[in-house]
């Protein structure tokens, strides 16, 4: 069990890790605090892919300090020459007595900095058993190394009731500008942003990452899936194609015309098989998998989230919830089995956030 002061750093060094988002990742979000006695003389997050780890950028912001210090760091220490040195080195170098680390590196490269360290005679601790500090941090980094596939999100906006539309096929505005923001925050996470041929059609939207005081170091694809390919190339999503890279997943059926359509307008256009009149999930995520997405986030439809949860394919949900009722005549969001957030599958993550009106809660398929 973690005792309640290491808990308390660990927790500090999440919140500073998730400062990273939408510029590490294919890296891991890492956040590190180096403590004495009970004062931090230290902190850092790994900040930019490709520069200083978490440790290294805590270390020299504690410069002397960190002589006989305890690191607490969201992951373990890695072990190898990468991009940077080794972390394992630099604490032992810089003369940490203690490192506490919340989960192991998945990585084969990087793993054995805890190892290492102990080699070294430093103290360590890690992983502790509480997946919100560790893998929760950061969960496409971890599931995505463990199970070689893409990692998938979703997001959804309901009333209060657990509506989505006032009527069949027209869109109700559901959240305010906070929540709007924050979902442009969340996106940024992501290598790629899914939705479903009909939100297409009826929402227009771009799916880009805007409104953020920081631009994503990689704009997350756009991704939609469509069983036959007949998309409008009139929309926001193709007008701003040089944003990034639009791919449309498309059932087998789809005619070489419209496949040569959607190229011309520049999509990736890449073809599976159908199951009934609707293109195979599984083989989609595959797909996104192989052209390099290791974690996407579906905003839509309602339809789209429910065949995912139906298959199990989903691992977290970030839910939206606005006060305003709908009433028993409005759409439900999903039409059939357990809504995500009354099952015992899924564990809430945290607590509820507000934004203006509306309230974020976010929950991980336990697994
Ligand atoms: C740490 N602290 O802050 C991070 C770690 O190519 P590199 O050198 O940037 O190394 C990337 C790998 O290092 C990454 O896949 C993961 O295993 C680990 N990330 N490790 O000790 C950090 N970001
Ligand atoms: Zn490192």
């Amino acid at each position: 069990m973690l005792d309640e002061r290491d808990k308390k750093w660990l927790t500090y060094a999440a919140k500073l890790a998730i400062k990273g988002r939408g510029r590490v990742h294919p890296n891991p979000m890492v956040g590190c605090v180096l403590v004495k006695g009970n004062r931090m003389v230290g902190e850092g997050w790994h900040q930019e892919y490709g520069s200083n780890h978490a440790e290294v950028v805590a270390t020299t912001n504690a410069q002397a300090d960190a002589i006989g210090s305890t690191a607490y760091v969201t992951l373990e220490p890695c072990n190898h020459e990468g991009k940077t040195g080794p972390c394992s080195e630099h604490l032992i170098k810089v003369g940490v007595k203690k490192v506490v680390f919340a989960a192991s590196d998945p990585g084969v490269a990087a793993a054995g900095g805890a190892k290492r360290l102990k080699e070294a005679g430093i103290e360590v601790r890690g992983p502790v058993d509480d997946f919100s500090l560790g893998e929760g941090v950061d969960p496409a980094f971890f599931y995505s190394a463990r199970y070689e596939r893409t990692y998938l999100a979703l997001k959804l906006a309901v009333s209060k009731d657990d509506k989505i539309a006032e009527t069949v096929g027209v869109r109700t505005f559901l959240t305010g500008e906070q929540a709007n923001t924050e979902v442009h925050r969340i996106r940024s996470g992501f290598d790629g942003i899914v939705v479903g041929a009909n939100t297409l059609r009826a929402d227009d939207p771009f799916l880009t990452v805007r409104e953020l005081p920081y631009e994503p170091r990689l704009p997350p694809a756009r991704i939609v899936i469509s069983s036959d390919g007949d998309l409008c190339i009139q929309s926001n999503l193709f007008g701003s194609i040089g944003r990034s890279p639009v791919l449309v997943i498309a059932g087998e059926t789809t005619s070489a015309s419209s496949i040569n359509r959607l190229r011309s307008a520049g999509a990736i256009v890449e073809v599976v098989k159908c199951v009934g009149k609707r293109v195979d999930l599984v083989e989609s995520l595959q797909v996104m998998w192989e052209k390099g997405l290791k974690s996407v986030m579906c905003e839509g439809g309602a339809e789209l989230a429910q065949a995912f949860c139906a298959l199990d394919l989903a691992q977290r949900l970030y839910l939206f919830r606005t006060g305003r009722i709908l009433g028993p005549k409005a759409v439900p969001v999903f039409s059939k089995g357990s809504l995500p957030w009354n099952s015992n599958l899924w564990e809430q993550r945290g607590n509820e956030v507000n934004f203006g009106e509306d309230v974020l809660t976010i929950y991980d398929r336990e697994r």
